[in-house]
């Protein structure tokens, strides 16, 4: 910021001695802002000579994914998904890859044109990763874009095994934006009972943003009028329609980068196939906590499973008693009381289906995980009907950003410097 206000007053010295106006676009461009990846950490690195170096150890993770659920999964470096590595084009990276699993792994940077010795194709790139072992990966980094990193192995995929992979440009991109995001959706198979996701089931139960399901994933906070992106990143088995709430975007790029302005038509629904990134931006320019979420129905509620399985929710001929008792089997694990908060009729017993959706609200504000600052100010029982795949955008008039950031401990200029060394996000 400092080189910026300098040149803007050295260039207005400039143009007052010389009667001139300087072009704007002489002015050296600011780097772009730091992805922020919701709930998972930056990988550090350190630099030997001119390569950066990073440590990558995949190994069984347990996490907690929403107040009433922790799995053991397995990640990279006691996250999951693994840490977000973020680099600049134009890098040589050097990856150590250790295997802390009781199988063998590889390491596939998806989409990186790099040697084919560099791909993580088990016995046909490299030999694999036996329990114990390591693996260098190197290589010179020439694109830009929405990358991910993740075991290529099917089954090791879908326990947990991804992480993103950020190559900011040289040049930066048009328009530079405010705010940048990454999300990774997953899902999982997580029969009722079970801590342990089961990789061959084709039911997939449990969504989830950056490894939390709403309402425990953090909003992303923005400032009113900022220009905002956000990176979503698919890795499961099933495709994510995500849509915005009150907003219109563009989407701005795919898994393989920057795509040309003039294929940016205007939308509010992107769908995220497997294996596939997608970059939206928009223009932050309407105050309020928006939704952002896969549209699949289910992918919007968890624990299909536990309902229909153990829990057995009957939705014929069910008074009100009943339903809260079957809900409240559900609660016992959080512990939470189950509490409707939205009005239910007089005869719920006489009408076929009851109960239905606005039944099954938990309004989970308070508990851990979810009661953190970036939901600071939202209504009483916000978290009620937040689940699944879902997080909020909050967009925030300037002195109510500001007084969440200085709660945070953090500065209020929310463009941070390309300081791409790790910085871990609190909480
Ligand atoms: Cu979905």
């Amino acid at each position: 910021m400092n080189d910026r206000r300098n040149f803007f007053r050295n260039a207005l010295a400039w143009g007052a001695g010389m009667m001139t106006v300087p072009k704007l676009k002489a002015a050296p461009a600011l780097p772009p802002v730091m992805v922020e990846t919701q709930d998972i950490p930056n990988l550090p690195y350190t630099m030997d000579n001119s390569v950066k170096v990073f440590h990558l150890i995949a190994e069984p993770v347990t996490r907690k994914i929403s107040p009433f659920k922790t799995v053991t999964a397995w990640g990279y470096n006691g996250s999951v998904p693994g840490p977000t590595i973020q680099v600049t084009q134009g890098d040589r990276v050097r990856v150590v890859v250790e295997n802390r699993l009781p199988e063998s792994t590889t390491m596939h940077w998806h989409g990186f044109e790099v040697p084919v010795e560099m791909d993580g194709t088990p016995y046909i790139s490299q030999m694999p990763i036996p329990p114990g072992g390591r693996f260098t990966y190197e290589f010179d980094l020439h694109q830009a874009g929405t990358f991910f990193y993740h075991s290529h192995g099917a089954m090791q995929e879908m326990m947990g095994m991804i992480g993103m992979f950020i190559m900011h440009p040289k040049d930066p991109y048009h328009p530079r934006v405010d705010h940048d995001f990454g999300l990774i959706l997953q899902e999982w198979a997580l029969l009722p009972g079970s801590v342990i996701p089961n990789t061959a089931n084709m039911e997939f139960n449990w969504l989830t943003v950056n490894g939390v399901s709403s309402p425990m994933t953090t909003p992303l906070l923005v400032r009113l009028g900022s220009r905002v992106r956000i990176r979503l990143v698919n890795m499961g088995m099933d495709h994510h329609p995500i849509h915005l709430h009150g907003h219109q975007f563009v989407v701005t790029g795919s898994e393989g980068g920057r795509q040309p302005e003039s294929t940016w038509g205007p939308g509010n629904t992107v769908l995220v196939g497997v294996a596939q990134a997608r970059d939206i931006e928009f223009d932050a320019k309407y105050p309020g906590p928006w939704m952002l979420h896969c549209h699949l129905p289910h992918h919007m509620m968890n624990a299909m499973s536990d309902l229909m399985g153990d829990r057995m929710i009957t939705t014929m001929n069910t008074n009100e008693p009943d339903a809260l008792s079957q809900m409240q089997t559900l609660a016992d694990a959080v512990p939470f009381e189950h509490v409707h908060h939205a009005p239910i009729a007089e005869n719920t017993s006489a009408v076929p289906g009851f109960p239905q959706d606005a039944f099954m609200d938990m309004g989970m504000d308070r508990a851990p995980g979810v009661d953190k600052l970036e939901n600071v100010g939202l209504p009483a029982n916000w978290s009620a009907m937040m689940m699944g795949m879902m997080t909020l955008v909050r967009v925030l008039p300037p002195a109510e950003y500001d007084k969440i950031m200085a709660m945070k401990g953090k500065p209020a200029q929310h463009a941070e410097p390309a300081d791409h060394s790790g910085h871990h996000r609190e909480g």
